[in-house]
C-alpha cells in the first residue's frame, strides 16, 4: 500500500520536541540541530514526512503536521528505549564504530530489540511513501531499514547517510552480527558517509565479511539481478549563513563582550563544547591545560578555559562514569590553581540556546576540538561560521571528519599531550594576520560548502543513481 509523500525521511528522533504549555496541553517545537535545518526547505518543496520516536517511551502519538512538514511518530516501549537505543545503538554501535575507546557490549536481547525496532521504522516509511518516492534513511540506529524497506517496497529509490564513522573491518568484524548489518545496509541505492575513508572501510567489509564483489564505491549484488550500490562520501555541514548571522547581531556581540568581563577580562580565553562524550577527548584537553599551568606555559590570571559539556545519554554507564571523571578533573585543576579571583576551567554541565552559544564562540580566543574520533564535528564549523571577524584560532583533532575539511586549522593529535599543549601555545601566541588569513580560508571552505549543499548533493547523486541502474535493469 503507497502513501502520499514524495520524501520520507526516516530518522531515530522526530525534527521536534514535545512541549508542554502552561495550559497543559502539548504542542510541538523545532529541534535545534543541522538535520533539520537541511532538510527543512526540501521536505516543503517535495511534500516531505518524517518517520521518527518522539522522544517519550510509550504509544506514539498521531501523526501530525509541523513546521510545514508531516510528522510520522514511531512508538517505543520502556524496554526497546533501553534495549535498542541505550543498549545496541550506544552501548554496542556507538563505541565500536569509534575505535572501541570503551568496550561494546554485545548482547543477543539488545539485537533483537534492534531487529524489532528497525521493521517498525521500515514499516511506518513504507506506509508513508508514494509510488516511486524517494527514502532517505539516516544514521546508524537505523542500519536495518533500507534492506526491510526495499522487501517491502522495491520501487522506491532509497538512501542512507551514516552521521558517525564507519570504522576498519579489523574492528567492524567483532560485530557477531556484522553480515546482518552489511546486508541491511545493502539495501539502499546509495549508502553515504562523512569521509572518503568511512566509504573504503565500508566497501572493504562487503568483501571481507560478505565476499561481495566491490571496488571504486560500487558494490555488486548478482544475487540481485547485478544491483549496483554505490558508497561514496557526503561530508555533512551547517547552516552558515544563519550563524553568520546570528554573530553579528548586536545583542550577541553584546553577550560575548559581557562573557569575557564576567570572566575578568584575561587575555585569553579558550573553549570546548561538546556532548558529554568518551568521544569527545575532554579529559585529555583538560590534561593538557593542567600541565600548562603546573609548568607555567599559562598562567591562571592570563587564561580561562570555559568547557560546556552538554549532558548526554545520562543512563548509559560509560557516560555516568565519564562526567564523574571530567568533574574530578576540572575540581582537581581548580582548587589546585584557582584563585578567589580567578578560576581556571568553567566547566558547565548545561546546554544553552542558539544566541548563547553564538556569544560563546564569539568570545573564545582559541576554540579546543580535542575528538579521539568524530564522523564530522560540527562545532569546529559552527565556531569558523560565527567568526564573522576573522579573529580566533580553530585547534583541531586530526581525528575528525572536519580535519579533511579544514586544513588551516591547527590539527593534533589529542593523545600526544605535549603536541596539544604546544598548538595550544601556538594558538594563544599566532599574530592577528597569521589567525586572520587562517580563518578567512576556513570560512570560506565552510561558506562553500554548508548543509544546504550537503542535502542537495546527496539527494542529486541518488536521482542519479537511480536513474542509471533503472536503465541498466530495462536494457
Ligand atoms: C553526530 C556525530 C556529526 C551541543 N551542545 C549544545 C548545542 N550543541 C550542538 C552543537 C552542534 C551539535 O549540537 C553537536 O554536533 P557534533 O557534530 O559536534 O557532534 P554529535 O552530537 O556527536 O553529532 C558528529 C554529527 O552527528 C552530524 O552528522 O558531525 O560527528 O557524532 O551543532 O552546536 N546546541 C545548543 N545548545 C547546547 O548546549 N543550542
Amino acid at each position: 500500500m503507497a502513501g502520499d509523500y514524495d520524501l520520507v525521511v526516516v530518522a531515530n528522533r522526530l525534527p521536534v520536541d514535545r512541549v508542554e504549555e502552561p495550559d497543559g496541553s502539548t504542542s510541538w517545537r523545532r529541534s535545534p540541530g543541522g538535520l533539520v535545518t537541511a532538510l527543512e526547505p526540501v521536505m516543503q518543496r517535495e511534500d516531505g514526512a518524517w518517520v521518527g520516536w518522539a522522544g517519550t517511551p510509550g504509544d506514539p502519538p498521531e501523526p501530525f503536521d509541523a513546521e510545514g512538514v508531516r510528522c510520522v511518530p514511531v512508538g517505543l516501549s520502556e524496554q526497546e528505549v533501553e534495549d535498542y537505543y541505550e543498549g545496541f545503538s550506544n552501548g554496542t554501535l556507538w563505541p565500536l564504530y569509534h575505535d572501541v575507546i570503551v568496550a561494546p557490549g554485545y548482547h543477543r536481547s539488545w539485537w533483537e530489540a534492534y531487529v524489532r525496532v528497525n521493521e517498525r521504522f521500515a514499516e511506518a516509511a513504507a506506509e508513508q511513501a508514494t509510488e516511486g518516492a524517494t527514502v532517505w534513511v539516516q544514521d546508524y540506529q537505523l542500519q536495518l531499514v533500507p534492506r526491510m524497506l526495499r522487501r517491502r517496497r522495491p520501487d522506491l529509490s532509497i538512501g542512507f547517510f551514516n552521521h558517525i564513522p564507519f570504522p576498519p573491518f579489523e574492528i567492524f568484524a567483532q560485530l557477531p552480527w556484522r553480515k546482518a548489518v552489511i546486508d541491511g545496509l545493502l539495501g539502499a541505492d546509495l549508502i553515504g558517509f562523512q569521509r572518503a575513508a568511512d566509504a573504503n572501510n565500508f566497501t572493504r567489509a562487503c568483501r571481507r565479511a560478505s565476499n561481495l564483489p566491490a571496488r571504486s564505491g560500487r558494490i555488486r549484488l548478482d544475487a540481485e539481478g547485478g544491483r549496483e550500490v554505490r558508497a561514496a562520501s557526503f561530508p555533512i555541514s551547517i547552516d552558515f549563513a544563519a550563524l553568520d548571522e546570528l554573530a553579528e547581531r548586536e545583542d550577541v556581540k553584546a553577550r560575548a563582550a559581557e562573557i569575557r568581563r564576567d570572566l575578568g577580562n584575561p587575555e585569553h580565553v579558550l573553549l570546548g563544547v561538546d556532548r558529554l562524550d568518551y568521544t569527545k577527548g575532554i579529559l585529555h584537553r583538560l590534561k593538557a591545560f593542567e600541565e600548562l599551568l603546573d609548568d607555567g606555559g599559562v598562567k591562571v590570571e592570563e587564561a580561562s578555559l570555559i568547557q560546556v559539556a552538554t549532558p548526554s545519554r545520562e543512563r548509559v554507564e560509560q557516560y555516568v562514569q565519564l562526567r564523574q571523571d571530567v568533574e574530578v578533573t576540572v575540581g582537581r585543576i581548580n582548587g589546585t590553581h584557582g584563585t578567589i579571583k580567578n578560576t581556571a576551567v568553567h566547566y558547565l554541565h548545561h546546554s544553552y540556546g542558539r544566541e548563547e552559544m553564538a556569544a560563546l564562540f564569539l568570545a573564545a580566543d582559541v576554540m579546543l576540538v580535542t575528538a579521539l574520533r568524530d564522523g564530522m564535528n560540527l562545532v569546529a564549523k559552527e565556531y569558523v561560521a560565527s567568526r564573522h571577524d576573522e579573529r580566533g584560532v580553530l585547534v583541531l583533532s586530526e581525528f575528525t571528519g572536519a580535519a579533511d575539511e579544514l586544513g588551516q586549522a591547527l590539527m593534533i593529535n589529542p593523545h600526544d599531550i605535549d603536541g596539544l599543549k604546544d598548538a595550544i601555545l601556538r594558538a594563544l601566541r599566532m599574530s592577528p594576520r597569521e589567525a586572520g588569513r587562517r580563518m578567512r580560508s576556513l570560512r570560506r571552505r565552510v561558506g562553500d560548502h554548508d548543509v544546504q549543499r550537503w542535502a542537495a548533493s546527496f539527494l542529486q547523486a541518488l536521482a542519479d543513481h537511480h536513474t542509471t541502474e533503472a536503465a541498466v535493469s530495462v536494457a
